[in-house]
């Protein structure tokens, strides 16, 4: 996998790489005033970002979340109504397969179950698959028996805050105990399918079923 398609990017992550190491040889003494660093540095836990291109502007004012394919009732939902929808907590860490040392993150996602959207679709009995599709063009594919775990959600909020930008907003699937590229940024629709269809990683052989 070629992760680092942003140079820029590529760069953030050797610095903060190297401020992992440097922290590593600090004792705790000089670690904390460190972890308590005024806003403006760059945190010592800030979040890696991994995307085969460029940050799409999603913007809410024409922003539906399509869920369609082989379902009985076919969606269209706002921003707004996906927030007014029964909601979890989920505490994970995200983590990219293609370096899960360095490329990881703890989050709280808060979100809709999947289950819940899939069951207000109506997906038919002979479903296996959502594929989901993003405004930077990514797709990811989950086998409907993980899409319908209780917390496979599609998160709104991480730590208590709205999604980032770069993170996916206005929403972003998170799957917990699988590797970072099931957990596709900027959603706008969920497809559900009978054929075997493979995502954007998948369909270039990283696991299907993509256990950590
Ligand atoms: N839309 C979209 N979602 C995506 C990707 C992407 O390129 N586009 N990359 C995936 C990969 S490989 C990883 S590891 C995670 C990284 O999420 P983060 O950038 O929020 O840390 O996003 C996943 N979701
Ligand atoms: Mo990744």
């Amino acid at each position: 996998m070629k992760p680092l398609s942003d140079r820029r990017t590529f760069l953030k992550l050797l610095v903060s790489s190297t401020t992992l190491l440097a922290l590593g040889r600090l004792g705790a003494d000089q670690l904390a005033p460190l972890l308590h660093a005024p806003k403006g540095l760059t945190p010592f836990s800030s979040w890696y970002v991994v995307q085969i291109g460029g940050t799409p502007n999603v913007n809410l004012s024409n922003y539906v979340l399509t869920v369609d394919g082989e379902v009985e009732n076919p969606l269209q939902l706002t921003y707004e109504e996906i927030l007014s929808m029964p909601s979890v907590q989920v505490k994970d860490t995200i983590q990219c397969v293609s370096d899960p040392y360095f490329l990881r993150a703890e989050v709280v996602w808060t979100g809709v179950p999947l289950s819940y959207i899939l069951q207000m679709a109506k997906p038919s009995p002979s479903a296996i698959k959502v594929l989901s599709y993003s405004a930077d063009g990514y797709t990811a594919d989950l086998p409907i028996w993980k899409a319908m775990e209780p917390d496979t959600v599609l998160a709104y909020m991480a730590d208590g805050k709205p999604l980032p930008q770069v993170h996916g907003y206005p929403v972003r699937l998170a799957v917990p105990r699988w590797w970072g590229y099931t957990y596709a940024k900027w959603v706008t629709r969920l497809y559900v399918t009978s054929q075997n269809v493979l995502g954007y990683w998948e369909s270039l052989g990283y696991a299907d079923v993509a256990r950590k």
